[in-house]
Protein backbone atom coordinates (compact mmCIF):
# COMPACT_ATOMS: atom_id res chain seq x y z
CA UNK A 1 0.00 0.00 0.00
CA UNK A 2 1.24 3.62 -1.01
CA UNK A 3 1.17 6.70 1.36
CA UNK A 4 -0.50 8.88 -1.22
CA UNK A 5 -3.45 6.32 -0.22
CA UNK A 6 -6.02 8.37 1.31
CA UNK A 7 -7.37 7.18 4.12
CA UNK A 8 -11.24 7.57 5.09
CA UNK A 9 -11.99 10.47 6.73
CA UNK A 10 -14.10 11.00 10.09
CA UNK A 11 -16.37 13.19 8.10
CA UNK A 12 -16.97 10.37 5.71
CA UNK A 13 -18.52 7.90 8.49
CA UNK A 14 -22.24 8.53 9.10
CA UNK A 15 -22.93 10.78 12.21
CA UNK A 16 -25.03 8.71 14.42
CA UNK A 17 -22.21 5.73 14.25
CA UNK A 18 -19.26 7.97 15.02
CA UNK A 19 -21.47 9.29 17.94
CA UNK A 20 -22.36 5.77 18.90
CA UNK A 21 -18.62 5.39 19.36
CA UNK A 22 -18.22 8.32 21.28
CA UNK A 23 -20.82 7.30 23.43
CA UNK A 24 -18.42 4.21 24.44
CA UNK A 25 -14.71 5.81 24.63
CA UNK A 26 -14.20 4.36 20.88
CA UNK A 27 -12.42 6.12 18.41
CA UNK A 28 -11.72 4.92 14.77
CA UNK A 29 -8.01 4.51 14.03
CA UNK A 30 -7.88 5.29 10.32
CA UNK A 31 -9.11 9.04 9.88
CA UNK A 32 -5.96 9.58 12.70
CA UNK A 33 -3.50 7.26 11.31
CA UNK A 34 -1.24 9.35 9.11
CA UNK A 35 -1.47 11.61 11.63
CA UNK A 36 0.12 9.71 14.60
CA UNK A 37 2.44 7.61 12.09
CA UNK A 38 3.30 10.25 9.46
CA UNK A 39 4.88 9.27 6.64
CA UNK A 40 9.11 8.77 5.90
CA UNK A 41 9.40 11.38 8.41
CA UNK A 42 8.66 13.02 12.22
CA UNK A 43 6.61 16.09 11.83
CA UNK A 44 8.18 17.73 15.18
CA UNK A 45 5.99 20.68 16.49
CA UNK A 46 9.33 21.93 18.40
CA UNK A 47 10.31 25.06 16.07
CA UNK A 48 13.71 26.57 16.12
CA UNK A 49 13.44 29.03 18.10
CA UNK A 50 16.23 31.48 19.68
CA UNK A 51 15.92 33.44 23.03
CA UNK A 52 18.47 36.57 23.19
CA UNK A 53 19.63 36.84 26.09
CA UNK A 54 19.21 41.52 26.04
CA UNK A 55 15.34 40.74 25.64
CA UNK A 56 15.39 38.38 28.58
CA UNK A 57 17.56 39.87 31.20
CA UNK A 58 15.54 43.78 31.75
CA UNK A 59 12.31 41.20 31.82
CA UNK A 60 14.16 39.17 34.46
CA UNK A 61 15.20 41.69 36.36
CA UNK A 62 11.75 43.43 36.19
CA UNK A 63 10.31 40.28 37.74
CA UNK A 64 13.02 40.78 40.80
CA UNK A 65 11.09 44.19 41.14
CA UNK A 66 7.14 42.79 40.80
CA UNK A 67 7.80 39.77 42.30
CA UNK A 68 9.30 38.71 45.99
CA UNK A 69 11.07 35.62 45.94
CA UNK A 70 8.29 34.20 48.50
CA UNK A 71 5.89 34.84 45.98
CA UNK A 72 8.02 32.46 43.36
CA UNK A 73 9.61 30.01 45.27
CA UNK A 74 11.78 30.25 41.94
CA UNK A 75 12.08 33.28 39.93
CA UNK A 76 12.02 31.83 36.68
CA UNK A 77 11.41 33.25 32.96
CA UNK A 78 10.31 30.13 30.76
CA UNK A 79 11.87 30.08 27.08
CA UNK A 80 8.58 28.53 25.82
CA UNK A 81 8.46 26.82 22.02
CA UNK A 82 5.63 28.67 20.26
CA UNK A 83 5.64 25.00 18.29
CA UNK A 84 4.08 23.95 21.14
CA UNK A 85 2.14 26.35 22.52
CA UNK A 86 3.58 29.00 24.90
CA UNK A 87 1.48 27.95 27.95
CA UNK A 88 3.01 24.15 27.97
CA UNK A 89 6.50 25.60 28.70
CA UNK A 90 8.44 23.72 26.36
CA UNK A 91 11.68 23.94 24.65
CA UNK A 92 11.03 20.51 22.70
CA UNK A 93 9.00 17.34 23.83
CA UNK A 94 11.29 16.35 26.41
CA UNK A 95 13.14 19.46 27.89
CA UNK A 96 12.25 22.73 29.88
CA UNK A 97 14.52 25.67 29.80
CA UNK A 98 13.81 28.34 31.90
CA UNK A 99 16.13 31.46 33.05
CA UNK A 100 16.44 31.74 36.99
CA UNK A 101 17.13 35.31 38.91
CA UNK A 102 18.14 35.04 42.02
CA UNK A 103 19.00 38.71 44.01
CA UNK A 104 21.50 39.27 47.05
CA UNK A 105 20.61 37.57 50.48
CA UNK A 106 17.27 35.78 48.68
CA UNK A 107 16.73 32.02 49.03
CA UNK A 108 14.95 29.83 46.77
CA UNK A 109 14.02 27.33 49.41
CA UNK A 110 14.86 23.21 49.76
CA UNK A 111 12.94 21.05 47.73
CA UNK A 112 12.88 18.15 45.61
CA UNK A 113 11.25 16.82 42.61
CA UNK A 114 10.91 13.45 40.30
CA UNK A 115 12.74 15.89 36.81
CA UNK A 116 16.12 16.30 36.55
CA UNK A 117 17.65 19.44 36.36
CA UNK A 118 20.74 21.12 35.93
CA UNK A 119 21.79 25.11 35.85
CA UNK A 120 24.74 26.87 34.04
CA UNK A 121 25.30 29.38 35.20
CA UNK A 122 24.91 32.56 33.22
CA UNK A 123 25.93 35.82 35.54
CA UNK A 124 26.97 36.82 39.02
CA UNK A 125 29.35 35.34 41.75
CA UNK A 126 28.11 34.74 45.26
CA UNK A 127 25.11 32.20 44.40
CA UNK A 128 25.36 28.69 45.78
CA UNK A 129 23.14 25.52 44.84
CA UNK A 130 22.85 22.97 47.86
CA UNK A 131 22.08 19.36 46.83
CA UNK A 132 21.96 16.52 49.43
CA UNK A 133 23.76 18.31 51.71
CA UNK A 134 26.94 19.53 49.10
CA UNK A 135 27.33 23.24 48.67
CA UNK A 136 28.04 23.98 44.93
CA UNK A 137 29.60 27.47 44.13
CA UNK A 138 27.61 29.11 41.26
CA UNK A 139 30.05 30.75 38.63
CA UNK A 140 29.77 31.88 35.22
CA UNK A 141 29.73 28.42 32.97
CA UNK A 142 29.46 26.29 36.05
CA UNK A 143 27.34 23.14 35.76
CA UNK A 144 25.22 22.26 38.83
CA UNK A 145 22.80 18.86 38.66
CA UNK A 146 20.13 18.76 40.64
CA UNK A 147 19.19 15.05 39.27
CA UNK A 148 15.83 13.48 40.46
CA UNK A 149 14.98 12.82 44.10
CA UNK A 150 18.08 15.07 45.39
CA UNK A 151 17.06 17.84 47.81
CA UNK A 152 18.46 21.74 46.65
CA UNK A 153 18.40 25.05 47.02
CA UNK A 154 19.81 28.34 45.95
CA UNK A 155 21.31 31.16 47.82
CA UNK A 156 22.83 34.26 47.45
CA UNK A 157 25.74 35.70 49.43
CA UNK A 158 26.95 37.85 46.49
CA UNK A 159 26.11 41.41 46.16
CA UNK A 160 24.55 41.64 42.42
CA UNK A 161 22.01 39.77 40.78
CA UNK A 162 22.77 35.96 39.44
CA UNK A 163 21.34 34.31 36.83
CA UNK A 164 21.08 30.66 35.53
CA UNK A 165 19.78 28.81 32.78
CA UNK A 166 17.74 25.78 34.41
CA UNK A 167 17.19 22.78 32.10
CA UNK A 168 15.11 20.00 33.46
CA UNK A 169 13.44 16.88 31.74
CA UNK A 170 10.00 18.60 33.05
CA UNK A 171 8.00 18.04 29.82
CA UNK A 172 8.72 14.18 29.79
CA UNK A 173 8.12 13.60 33.73
CA UNK A 174 5.14 15.67 33.17
CA UNK A 175 4.01 13.66 30.27
CA UNK A 176 4.47 10.26 32.07
CA UNK A 177 2.26 11.74 35.63
CA UNK A 178 5.16 11.35 37.81
CA UNK A 179 5.94 14.75 37.92
CA UNK A 180 5.59 15.97 42.08
CA UNK A 181 7.51 17.68 44.38
CA UNK A 182 8.09 17.94 48.31
CA UNK A 183 8.80 20.83 50.26
CA UNK A 184 11.72 20.45 53.16
CA UNK A 185 13.99 22.31 55.86
CA UNK A 186 16.79 23.74 55.31
CA UNK A 187 19.90 21.31 54.32
CA UNK A 188 23.12 20.89 56.82
CA UNK A 189 26.23 21.42 54.68
CA UNK A 190 28.29 18.25 54.65
CA UNK A 191 31.77 18.61 54.05
CA UNK A 192 33.47 17.67 50.47
CA UNK A 193 33.13 18.73 46.82
CA UNK A 194 32.55 15.93 44.58
CA UNK A 195 34.33 18.42 41.64
CA UNK A 196 37.57 18.67 44.16
CA UNK A 197 37.14 14.23 44.56
CA UNK A 198 36.78 13.61 40.48
CA UNK A 199 38.95 16.53 39.28
CA UNK A 200 40.42 14.76 36.14
CA UNK A 201 38.86 12.42 34.05
CA UNK A 202 39.93 8.92 34.02
CA UNK A 203 41.85 9.32 37.29
CA UNK A 204 38.82 8.67 39.90
CA UNK A 205 39.13 8.00 44.01
CA UNK A 206 39.34 3.94 44.70
CA UNK A 207 35.60 2.89 45.28
CA UNK A 208 37.12 1.20 48.39
CA UNK A 209 37.70 4.23 49.98
CA UNK A 210 35.56 6.44 48.80
CA UNK A 211 33.67 8.50 51.61
CA UNK A 212 29.98 7.37 50.09
CA UNK A 213 28.72 5.23 47.38
CA UNK A 214 26.92 7.96 45.76
CA UNK A 215 24.66 7.47 42.23
CA UNK A 216 25.65 10.90 41.11
CA UNK A 217 29.32 11.54 42.82
CA UNK A 218 30.03 14.73 41.16
CA UNK A 219 27.27 17.46 41.39
CA UNK A 220 29.35 20.20 39.83
CA UNK A 221 30.98 20.88 37.01
CA UNK A 222 33.34 23.85 36.72
CA UNK A 223 33.71 26.13 34.22
CA UNK A 224 37.56 26.22 34.23
CA UNK A 225 37.91 22.73 34.40
CA UNK A 226 35.36 22.12 31.06
CA UNK A 227 37.08 25.08 29.36
CA UNK A 228 40.76 23.97 29.69
CA UNK A 229 39.46 20.44 28.16
CA UNK A 230 38.11 21.14 25.15
CA UNK A 231 41.50 23.91 24.34
CA UNK A 232 43.27 20.59 25.28
CA UNK A 233 41.32 18.68 22.72
CA UNK A 234 41.44 21.12 20.44
CA UNK A 235 45.72 21.23 20.96
CA UNK A 236 46.04 17.59 20.40
CA UNK A 237 47.74 16.67 17.29
CA UNK A 238 44.70 14.24 16.27
CA UNK A 239 42.85 17.55 14.99
CA UNK A 240 39.43 16.24 15.79
CA UNK A 241 36.99 17.94 13.59
CA UNK A 242 34.50 18.12 16.65
CA UNK A 243 35.81 19.55 19.65
CA UNK A 244 33.06 18.32 21.81
CA UNK A 245 33.10 16.64 25.54
CA UNK A 246 30.26 15.12 27.14
CA UNK A 247 29.59 15.65 30.70
CA UNK A 248 29.71 12.23 31.98
CA UNK A 249 29.48 10.73 35.76
CA UNK A 250 33.10 9.80 36.43
CA UNK A 251 32.17 6.17 37.82
CA UNK A 252 29.97 5.20 35.04
CA UNK A 253 31.08 6.60 32.11
CA UNK A 254 27.55 7.29 31.31
CA UNK A 255 25.77 10.80 31.04
CA UNK A 256 25.20 12.59 33.86
CA UNK A 257 21.38 12.14 34.38
CA UNK A 258 19.32 9.72 33.08
CA UNK A 259 17.15 11.40 30.29
CA UNK A 260 19.20 14.69 28.78
CA UNK A 261 22.43 14.27 27.72
CA UNK A 262 25.12 17.57 28.58
CA UNK A 263 27.76 18.80 26.58
CA UNK A 264 30.45 21.62 25.65
CA UNK A 265 31.66 22.46 22.02
CA UNK A 266 34.24 24.53 21.40
CA UNK A 267 34.28 26.07 17.63
CA UNK A 268 37.55 26.73 16.88
CA UNK A 269 38.28 30.75 15.40
CA UNK A 270 36.55 30.66 12.10
CA UNK A 271 35.13 27.25 11.96
CA UNK A 272 32.15 25.85 10.35
CA UNK A 273 31.20 22.95 11.92
CA UNK A 274 28.09 20.48 10.51
CA UNK A 275 25.63 18.08 13.17
CA UNK A 276 24.21 15.27 11.72
CA UNK A 277 20.89 15.07 11.38
CA UNK A 278 19.47 12.81 14.40
CA UNK A 279 16.54 12.26 16.70
CA UNK A 280 16.89 14.15 19.15
CA UNK A 281 15.96 17.72 19.87
CA UNK A 282 18.79 20.35 20.91
CA UNK A 283 19.64 22.82 23.03
CA UNK A 284 23.01 25.77 22.11
CA UNK A 285 23.80 28.34 24.77
CA UNK A 286 26.70 30.50 24.21
CA UNK A 287 29.06 30.36 27.52
CA UNK A 288 31.50 33.00 25.68
CA UNK A 289 32.08 34.09 21.73
CA UNK A 290 29.73 34.81 19.10
CA UNK A 291 28.39 31.86 16.34
CA UNK A 292 25.76 31.83 13.76
CA UNK A 293 23.24 28.84 13.84
CA UNK A 294 21.26 27.54 10.31
CA UNK A 295 18.93 24.95 10.94
CA UNK A 296 16.81 24.28 7.15
CA UNK A 297 15.89 28.15 6.28
CA UNK A 298 16.04 30.12 9.17
CA UNK A 299 19.46 32.20 10.56
CA UNK A 300 20.23 32.88 14.38
CA UNK A 301 23.08 34.93 15.45
CA UNK A 302 24.00 34.10 18.74
CA UNK A 303 25.91 36.16 21.10
CA UNK A 304 26.95 35.56 24.75
CA UNK A 305 24.35 34.08 27.27
CA UNK A 306 21.98 33.68 24.08
CA UNK A 307 19.75 30.00 23.69
CA UNK A 308 18.35 28.34 20.81
CA UNK A 309 16.51 25.18 20.36
CA UNK A 310 16.37 22.98 17.49
CA UNK A 311 13.75 19.88 16.61
CA UNK A 312 15.35 16.66 15.59
CA UNK A 313 15.39 15.52 12.35
CA UNK A 314 17.62 18.19 10.86
CA UNK A 315 21.55 19.14 10.34
CA UNK A 316 22.47 22.12 12.37
CA UNK A 317 25.63 24.18 11.04
CA UNK A 318 27.76 26.67 13.22
CA UNK A 319 29.79 29.40 12.44
CA UNK A 320 31.94 30.90 14.86
CA UNK A 321 31.66 34.68 14.04
CA UNK A 322 35.35 35.46 15.06
CA UNK A 323 38.45 34.51 13.04
CA UNK A 324 40.54 35.11 16.11
CA UNK A 325 38.87 33.65 19.72
CA UNK A 326 37.26 30.29 19.75
CA UNK A 327 33.74 29.87 20.85
CA UNK A 328 32.40 27.83 23.39
CA UNK A 329 28.99 26.57 23.64
CA UNK A 330 27.04 24.34 26.13
CA UNK A 331 24.25 22.17 24.62
CA UNK A 332 21.71 19.56 26.09
CA UNK A 333 19.87 16.75 23.92
CA UNK A 334 17.31 14.24 24.08
CA UNK A 335 20.41 11.54 23.32
CA UNK A 336 19.69 9.57 26.39
CA UNK A 337 16.48 9.18 26.40
CA UNK A 338 16.02 8.56 22.93
CA UNK A 339 18.73 5.47 23.06
CA UNK A 340 16.99 4.48 26.16
CA UNK A 341 13.59 4.33 24.32
CA UNK A 342 15.17 2.30 21.26
CA UNK A 343 14.23 5.47 18.88
CA UNK A 344 17.48 7.02 18.56
CA UNK A 345 18.25 7.71 14.91
CA UNK A 346 21.33 9.27 13.12
CA UNK A 347 20.75 10.13 9.59
CA UNK A 348 24.10 11.50 8.82
O1 LIG B 1 15.29 25.67 40.76
O2 LIG B 1 14.33 23.91 41.58
O3 LIG B 1 13.10 26.43 36.40
O4 LIG B 1 12.01 23.22 40.64
C1 LIG B 1 11.68 24.86 37.44
C2 LIG B 1 11.41 24.04 38.51
C3 LIG B 1 13.68 25.60 38.52
C4 LIG B 1 14.41 24.79 40.73
C5 LIG B 1 12.82 25.63 37.45
C6 LIG B 1 12.28 24.01 39.59
C7 LIG B 1 13.43 24.80 39.60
Amino acid sequence: MKDDVELGRLEDLPKDYVEDLTHVNLVPLWPSLRGVLPPTRPRPLTQATAWNYKDIRPLLMKAGEVTPIEKAERRVLVLANPGHGLQKMQASSAIYLGMQLLLPGELAPPHRHTPNAVRMVVEGEGAYTTVQGEKCLMARGDLILTPTGLWHEHGHDGDKPVVWLDVLDLPLVYYTETSYHINGDEQKVAPGHGEQQYRAAGVVPTPMFARADKAYPMLRFPWVDVKASLISLANDPSNVEAVQVTYTNPLTGQDVENILGFYALMLRPGQKLRLPARSPACVFHVIEGAMKLEFEDKTFPLTEADTCCVPGYGEVFLSNQSAKEPTFIFMTDESPLHRKLGVYENWG
